[in-house]
């Protein structure tokens, strides 16, 4: 039997006294029941009668239920989709806690609104000159050090433009933006490996290396795939370009990736679709419409790729150069054995690996079941060099050889993710369910075989489960993270939210639950972009600052920046039409409070909010100007502008901080 090596007691507590809650509800309800008395005198047993709840529905209640004060023992970092951001949700009571300011500007956080460290993280993402200020934010990969999630940092991938952004738990501020200079979109990604060593980005729809211009004509010959293997440096909390490196894949359109952990430590796993290389239709009708086309074999290549040795290679400068960034040549995998492919049920989402790393889950949409590969048998077909060549020459692995179960799971499998007790949770798109199946050795021994489905609403696309894709997997709670929404809400407009739908998988699966004993516990519907992946921490491992450490804390350097305002030393400085200006904010007052420039001053504006209380936030506006920050205690930021526009500017404080915050306010005068 898998067991994890953190329980959350919590949980185990909170249940039983649910249990007895329900219990106690049920006896009131029931005693009640068949009595007018109760109706309408306010107490739960009435409300109860009066809504016609089911136990059922209490139960879920309760379970959700986060008195005030009370925190949420498990925080979700979900993919904000077109936002371009990550949603930050408290898990059970789905209490959405922050936007996360990533690829997009967003004014709260003041996050790309005149601050020039977070400008500058920005413009890192700037497309061949192109100011790029959205993003399709896809998978959230949080940190890990031995396979488990350890709170530092959470990564995310931009899938419309292939980049990638960190994100530092200390203080949930984006630090980092790269753009990738082989692909122009990517989509397997980010994952990262075991210790975070590498943030996996594997690619989307192939193109030329570098994305340069050539017609489909050539695609066979000209079109590339690619995965991108990023060094992540703990120490500095960025990822090391220099250090980096990619690889040159088939033009299949690479798909999920994931890192192997533990028994298959060192490898990482991509599924891939359109391995057929369709082109499309032409305007003059000729090839095929992509969806036929991309769909026409009954498999794809699942991609294993070896780490270790394709960093070996990378290191000895084994590799060629697309945009000055080293890339391993597709031949070099196939002559040093980095990469092999695996036969997979045709247009696959998501390889998932199982928490001991033994195993390799995959599931093909067009397929109602999972395949299940090992990574032992994956081993021995390599080593007995039990392979066929694909028309690049990749080594395809014998399928029967590497294959250890299918399991019957639904119509149009996506996305597995595991629990604490060797269950398995399948989101199934086309039928509208999360399945529950039972892994084989060495979790059971009587495993591969489905326990039950959970209806959910609707088109489910990926699911998270607590901790359920580490090395320790929760169980607990499941997300399933559905498209439509169709009937559930009020319809605000033709364009719906998406529902994230809380289920509870924390009891067995019992031969009398036709849900396998899954409870659908909440429906929140989130109307700001859509989530494609989450996951979910258990809270205890975040530790964010309160307020930064320091009065004068740069969040850009995580440091105290030595030019920094501090109490006393605000001041003005004049050289020629160069304006530096060093200011304060504290409540309820900017020191100075008036500042006069003259048109076409080049003015460089730093501001400590010198606070030290908890949630003594700050914000800074300057009308006409694009300027709004938000400084946190102990915060600094800097804006530079030029004064181009003469005239009587009032700044402002646009956090209500204190009784005194509207008084909280400042002239900017520029003189014509
Ligand atoms: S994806 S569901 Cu990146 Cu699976 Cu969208
Ligand atoms: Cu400071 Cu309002």
């Amino acid at each position: 039997m898998y067991s994890r090596s953190h329980t959350p007691h919590w949980r185990r507590r909170s249940l039983l006294a649910l249990v007895a809650l329900v219990a106690v509800v049920s006896l009131i309800f029931t005693a009640c029941s068949g009595s007018d008395e109760a109706a309408g005198d306010g107490s739960y047993a009435s409300i109860i009668e009066e809504r016609g709840f089911t136990d059922e529905q209490v139960a879920a209640a309760l379970k959700t239920y986060m008195p005030s004060g009370e925190h949420d023992p498990y925080i979700m970092f979900a993919s904000g989709g077109h936002s371009g951001q990550i949603f930050v949700i408290g898990v059970p009571s789905m209490r959405i806690l922050k936007e996360l300011a990533v690829f997009t500007p967003e004014p709260w956080q003041g996050w790309g609104f005149g601050n020039s460290g977070t400008m500058e993280v920005l413009d890192a993402g700037n497309v061949d000159g192109n100011e790029i200020r959205w993003a399709d934010t896809h998978h959230p990969a949080l940190s890990e050090t031995g396979g488990d999630y350890d709170g530092e940092f959470v990564f995310i991938n931009d899938k419309a433009n292939a980049r990638v952004a960190v994100i530092d738990l200390r203080d949930f501020e984006t630090k980092q933006i790269i753009k990738n200079p082989i692909a122009i979109n990517d989509h397997g990604g980010t994952k990262v490996t075991p210790d975070t060593d590498w943030v996996i980005q594997g690619g989307q729809y192939a193109t030329p290396n570098g994305w340069e211009y050539s017609p489909t004509a050539n695609y066979d010959e000209d079109y590339r795939g690619m995965v991108t293997f990023w060094k992540f440096d703990r120490s500095s909390g960025r990822i090391d370009e220099g250090a980096s490196f990619a690889m040159e894949l088939p033009p299949y359109w690479q798909d999920l990736c994931d890192a192997g952990k533990l028994a298959s430590d060192g490898w990482v796993f991509c599924g891939s679709f359109n391995t057929e290389r369709a082109t499309g239709e032409g305007a003059d009708g000729s090839g095929e419409p992509f969806e036929a086309g991309a769909s026409a074999r009954d498999n794809d290549y699942l991609h294993v790729i070896n780490l270790d040795k394709a960093v070996e290679v990378a290191a000895a400068g084994n590799t060629f150069d697309v945009n000055g960034f080293p890339v391993v040549a597709l031949q070099t995998s196939i002559d040093e054995g980095l990469l092999y492919f695996v036969p997979e049920p045709k247009s696959p989402h998501g390889a998932d690996v199982t928490p001991g790393g033994e195993y390799v889950v995959v599931s093909g949409k067009l397929d109602p079941h999972v395949s299940v590969y090992s990574f032992e048998k994956i081993q021995q077909a390599i080593a007995d060099q039990n392979w066929q060549p694909d028309p690049y020459g990749v080594p395809v692995l014998d399928f029967d050889a590497v294959l250890e179960a299918q399991v019957e799971v639904g119509l149009g499998p996506l996305h597995t993710e595991f629990d604490a007790d060797g269950y398995a949770y399948t989101s199934i798109f086309l039928d509208s369910t999360v399945a529950r199946w039972k892994l084989g050795p060495p979790y059971h021994d009587d495993g591969w075989t489905l326990e039950g489905t959970l209806p959910v609403h609707y088109n489910i696309g990926h699911l998270s489960a607590a901790e359920g894709d580490t090395v320790s997997p929760d169980g607990g709670f499941l997300v399933a993270l559905n498209k439509w929404s169709i009937d559930r809400f009020f319809p605000p407009g033709p364009l719906l939210p998406q529902n994230l739908q809380l289920v509870d998988i924390s009891q067995p699966p019992s031969a009398d639950s036709e849900t396998a004993g899954m409870q659908l516990l909440y429906d929140m519907p989130l109307g700001m972009g859509e989530p494609h992946y989450a996951q979910i921490i258990a809270a205890d491992k975040l530790e964010p600052f309160e307020v930064y450490p320091e009065i004068g804390w740069d969040p850009a350097i995580m440091a105290v920046d030595p030019n920094a305002p501090q109490l006393g030393n605000e001041r003005v400085e004049r050289d020629g039409n160069n304006v530096e200006i060093w200011m304060t904010a504290v409540r309820s007052h900017f020191t100075p409070d008036q500042v006069t420039l003259q048109a076409g001053d080049n003015v460089t504006w730093h501001i400590t909010n010198v606070d030290t209380s908890f949630d003594a936030t700050h914000g800074f506006a300057i009308p006409a100007y694009n300027v709004n920050l938000s400084l946190e205690p102990g915060e600094t930021a800097t804006i530079e502008f030029v004064a181009n526009q003469d005239g009587t500017f009032p700044f402002y404080c646009t956090e209500f901080c204190s009784a005194l915050h509207l008084e909280m306010a400042g002239y900017m005068l520029v003189e014509p």
